[in-house]
């Protein structure tokens, strides 16, 4: 799978596509991640990327020619996304669709906005993290990288695959405990210890279904 990243802070991206799960992805082949820099694609002498807003206020807007320029120089035909509160809310699901597509173009938004016209005549598909204001689109393209990729195939081992399958559910998953047995007072629930195999699974079940309906009673649809 190949995704390409535009902004303008590009040393953003370094270590997170260095380690762990996503820089393994990329050594082994699994992933071609390009960054590039917006600015490379301004024609001015001062290499601007932003401008004054069109109708007053504060702050500045980015310019939508070196955008333009930057997606275009990109080459085949990547499905666009634009990095923003107004978009699509990212979820397990979107983040599936996703990772089915040959080739992803993010787009990052700096200042206090992206020209419109950069939504609307690409066009740009807009995608959200979430309900909070940030102040670029760098980190949520980080979060939608790590969601997507790791479900392209080979990116994550057998393993933790079994374990998201609880999410795409739409279940939180179970409660985890590793050693000791007793930390602070604190027991690890007996079955656990018990090496029954159908009762584990069975507790962690109801564990599942209990803990979700506590903390995020929206996914079991109460
Ligand atoms: C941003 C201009 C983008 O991209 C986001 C965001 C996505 N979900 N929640 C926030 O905000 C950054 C700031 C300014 C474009």
């Amino acid at each position: 799978m190949r995704i390409d990243v535009l902004t303008i802070f590009p040393g953003i991206f370094e270590s997170p596509l260095r380690e762990s799960l996503l820089g393994k992805a990329i050594e082994r082949g699994l992933l071609d991640v390009r960054v590039h820099d917006i600015r490379d694609h301004a024609t001015d002498r001062h290499r601007q990327v932003d401008d004054e807003p069109f109708g007053g206020g504060p702050g500045m807007v980015m310019k939508p020619a070196p955008i333009f320029a930057a997606v275009e120089a990109l080459g085949g035909s990547p499905r666009l996304i634009l990095l923003s509160p107004a978009g699509r809310r990212l979820d397990q699901a979107l983040a599936r669709e996703l990772a089915g597509e040959p080739h992803l173009a993010l787009i990052c938004g700096r200042y206090e906005g992206v020209d419109e016209r950069v939504a609307e005549g690409l066009p740009a598909e807009e995608v959200s993290v979430g309900d909070y204001v940030l102040s670029g689109g760098e980190l949520p393209a980080l979060v939608l990288l790590e969601a997507v990729t790791r479900l392209v195939p080979g990116v994550v081992g057998r393993e933790e695959s079994l374990e998201r399958e609880s999410f795409e559910a739409g279940l939180l998953d179970h409660p985890h405990y590793t050693r000791p047995r007793e930390f602070r007072g604190m027991k690890v629930p007996d079955v656990l210890l018990s090496g029954d195999h159908a009762r584990i699974e069975e507790w962690r079940r109801r564990a599942a279904v209990e803990k979700t309906r506590r903390h995020r009673p929206d996914l079991t649809g109460e």
